[in-house]
């Protein structure tokens, strides 16, 4: 396999490999910058395609979020690696894996992923660039974020507590500290000093003394020896790549329903991890990003607090939850599980303009009696809704239309092929491919790097 881009910039795919002439296919109609982006609430599996593809990309890249995301991967082995902050491209050797510069980084954490990854054979050295741009996220940031989840109470938002929306608000009000930052040890301690102040006068639970200032201080002094190596201007990389035509993947983390902008306020992160955060996240031209695969989990789930129009609770969200194996890869927390939501997923394409979707857990469903899917919402008083609600009060009272499909009993985690599927299954995809209007190109069977089927 090749992962030069032809002229015409697409990726190619070389024949004589062990891929089905649809994998080919599908593999080979890639831009030479294409994205894997969440559409639905996040943890679809986009972790897995991007392992999958990132054979082909030159460099696979993150732009957005941090150590917040969990991205499940399984090499060839079927070794399981739960990444955080390291881009899903890390197993394959020849991948060049980008952190760019809108994404937030705790070093420790950066460190020990890292470490794991290279005590389990995984080499990193060198092929990791992470942006000088990107903003540090420190250990201040995860305890502000643990006191603003208290704080709220019973309307907590249900965070990582990873530090996420504290180091963003950092950024945007200006008093951030960058990677590029770290290259000057004269004026650390007083932008340190800054935000330990800002969160001391906010928060009463906050205490700051000097030896945990120095200790900070100084632990980010061998940090920043550490880090010198990966420290790149990345926006100059990742633009050279592209007039060199080599190829780019960029994994998302989170997803559009849990966009600052787009996504069910306040109940979302606080970066933009639909196409927007692309080009604010690596410094790329819009023109240049070709295909966006959307990853839509065969139903839905949710971690944390918020609107979950077709939440199944009770027994039936226990099947799903245990069938799925719905748990989250950072926290650990059971995931809210629910039928597939049309009307959010056709909310996600628009604002994305996906050319393909990536449906997985497809084996999930196995085995179910009947299969729902919600295809409208309307207003308590029956009144229609013609489009995703901005509004939070009435997006939790909205009531769902569901259409109902029959299941399938078969096992279908080893088929590859899609003409083998149950007819039945065939019928739920063409189904959300008339609803949603998007090809389906990728059919996730099961986690493993094999499990999947082009059509
Ligand atoms: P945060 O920590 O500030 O970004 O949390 C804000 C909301 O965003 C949700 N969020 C996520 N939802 C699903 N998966 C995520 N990654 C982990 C995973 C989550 C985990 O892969 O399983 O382990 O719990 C993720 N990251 C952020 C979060 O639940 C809040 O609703
Ligand atoms: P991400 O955040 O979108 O990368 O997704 P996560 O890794 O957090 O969660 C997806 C989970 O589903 C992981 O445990 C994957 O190994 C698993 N997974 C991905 N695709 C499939 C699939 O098609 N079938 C099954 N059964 N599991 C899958
Ligand atoms: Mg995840």
């Amino acid at each position: 396999f090749s992962a030069a881009a032809t002229k015409s910039g697409s990726v190619v795919v070389e024949q004589g490999a062990s891929k089905s002439s649809s994998a080919i296919n599908r593999i080979g109609s890639l831009s030479q910058v294409s994205g894997v982006l969440g559409s639905q609430w996040g943890d679809e599996g986009k972790g897995k395609l991007v392992d999958i593809l990132a054979e082909h990309f030159d460099i696979v890249a993150r732009c957005q979020g941090g150590a917040n995301a969990g991205h499940t991967i399984y090499n060839s082995e079927g070794k399981k690696f739960a990444l955080h902050l390291v881009p899903s491209g890390i197993l394959n050797e020849e991948t060049v894996c980008v952190i760019g510069n809108g994404v937030v980084i705790h070093l420790p954490g950066f460190f020990e992923e890292v470490d794991g990854l290279e005590s389990r054979g995984v080499s990193c050295k060198g092929r990791i660039l992470v942006s000088d741009r990107a903003h540090l996220l420190f250990d201040l940031h995860q305890v502000v974020d643990g006191l603003r989840e208290a704080e709220l109470d019973k309307s907590f938002i249900g965070t990582t507590k990873r530090g996420i929306g504290p180091c963003y608000s950092s950024k945007v009000i200006r008093n951030g500290i960058r990677v590029g930052d770290l290259r000057h040890t004269d004026t650390f301690r007083d932008k340190l000093d800054v935000l330990l102040s800002d969160a001391a006068s906010r928060f009463r639970g906050f205490k700051i003394d000097e030896n945990m200032i120095r200790e900070e201080v100084d632990r980010y002094k061998r940090f920043a020896e550490r880090l010198e190596p990966y420290i790149t201007d990345t926006v100059q990389f990742m633009n050279d790549a592209i007039s060199q035509k080599r190829t780019i993947l960029v994994e998302g983390g989170q997803a559009t329903m849990l966009d600052i902008d787009f996504g069910t306020y306040p109940f979302v992160t606080s970066s933009s991890p639909s196409a927007g955060g692309i080009c604010t996240g690596l410094g790329i031209p819009p023109r240049v990003v070709g295909d966006l695969i959307g990853v839509v989990k065969a139903y839905t789930t949710r971690v944390g607090s918020g609107p979950f129009p077709t939440e199944i609770l009770g027994e039936g969200g226990d099947i799903l939850r245990q069938a799925g194996q719905e748990f989250g890869t950072t926290t650990g927390r059971p995931r809210r599980c629910g039928w597939l939501d049309i009307v959010a997923l056709k909310y996600c394409c628009q604002i994305n303009g996906f050319s393909s979707l990536n449906l997985t857990k497809l084996d999930v469903l196995s085995g179910l009696e009947e299969i729902q899917v919600g295809v409208s919402y309307k207003q308590p008083d029956d009144t229609p809704i013609q489009s995703f609600p901005a509004d939070l009060h009435t997006l939790q009272h909205v009531k769902v239309d569901y259409e109902v499909m029959p299941g399938w009993k078969t096992d279908i985690s080893s088929i590859r092929e899609y003409s083998k599927l149950p007819m039945v299954a065939r019928h739920y995809i063409e189904r959300i491919e008339e609803l949603v209007g998007v090809p389906i190109h990728y059919i996730g069977v099961g986690p493993g790097r094999d499990a999947l089927i082009y059509k």
